[in-house]
């Protein structure tokens, strides 16, 4: 693919981050046996690794505004353009040695997310797309899959955990949706749930409570994929409501029915 500049600038940065997390992630597996944890090395590997990407970003474009997991919100001298980023998508999945963790970017322009990249550094997949420009997969072209009825598809979520408030909601999801569909995955990384409903690995996914910062890169991804990225309830807002639904085009009625026929989000 002929990506932007700045396609090109946030592929380097995922580079580079995901080099540093491979090596760490290396070490993580092997403190899995203490037992005090890898926890403290994870926190300092997920800083290390948003530092490199902000170096990179705002070293190329210094007038950006920047949103990232560890380090928070910080205006641009541009107002219409910012940076979101997880470094790290997946965190408890690196914790435990799972490979299955992804760097998360996205540039937004004027409140849409134009560019995303998503990168799965343990498994060396690239995903990416940029607004008008297709969704990509290591040079590969990806699609949404054809599957049309809910019975054959599998959707993926993030199930609440801790504090979270969305538990009971989201067991209701789970009741309402399990029935009448072929499966349903949580693999701990939202990031990559999105990457693979574009590359028509899942039919669709999502998600109560989730942050921007975990979505914003493959919401570009999967509509770039010809895919559907909208708010869980209808007529909201996926980063304010921090809830969100996406599928391919066939199934996204029957799916977003099935979950939106209580209340909203
Ligand atoms: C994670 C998400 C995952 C969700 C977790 C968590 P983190 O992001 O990608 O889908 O279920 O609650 O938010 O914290 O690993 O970057």
């Amino acid at each position: 693919m002929q990506g932007s500049a700045n396609l090109n600038v946030m592929i380097k940065a995922a580079r580079k981050a995901g080099r540093s997390l491979v090596k760490d992630f290396r070490e993580v597996e092997n403190l899995q046996v203490g037992s005090k944890g890898p926890g403290d090395f994870v926190t300092r590997a997920d800083m290390a690794a948003e530092t490199i990407i902000r170096d990179e970003l705002l070293g190329a474009r210094p007038q950006y505004g920047w949103v990232g997991e560890e380090t928070g919100e910080v205006a641009g001298t541009d107002p219409t353009r910012r940076w979101i980023v997880d470094p790290l998508d997946g965190t408890t999945n690196f914790l435990h040695g799972l490979p299955h963790w992804a760097v998360s970017i996205a540039l937004e322009h004027k409140g849409e997310i134009v560019s995303g990249v998503v990168f799965d550094a343990a498994k060396d997949e690239m995903f990416v797309a940029e607004k008008g420009a297709g969704a990509w997969m290591n040079d590969m072209r990806i699609r949404v899959s054809g599957r049309r009825s809910l019975n054959d598809s599998i959707f993926a979520t993030g199930v609440p955990f801790g504090a979270k408030r969305t538990l009971p909601a989201t067991m209701q999801d789970l009741a309402r949706l399990m029935p009448q569909c072929a499966g349903v995955r949580r693999w701990g990384a939202a990031s990559l749930d999105l990457a693979y409903v574009a590359a028509g690995r899942y039919d669709g996914y999502w998600e109560r409570e989730i942050n921007a910062y975990d979505i914003a890169a493959g919401i570009v991804i999967v509509r770039e994929a010809g895919g559907f990225v909208e708010p869980l309830r209808e007529g909201g807002d996926i980063f304010a409501d921090r809830a969100v639904i996406a599928a391919n085009g066939d199934v996204f009625t029957k799916f977003a029915e099935t979950l939106r026929s209580r209340e909203g989000a």
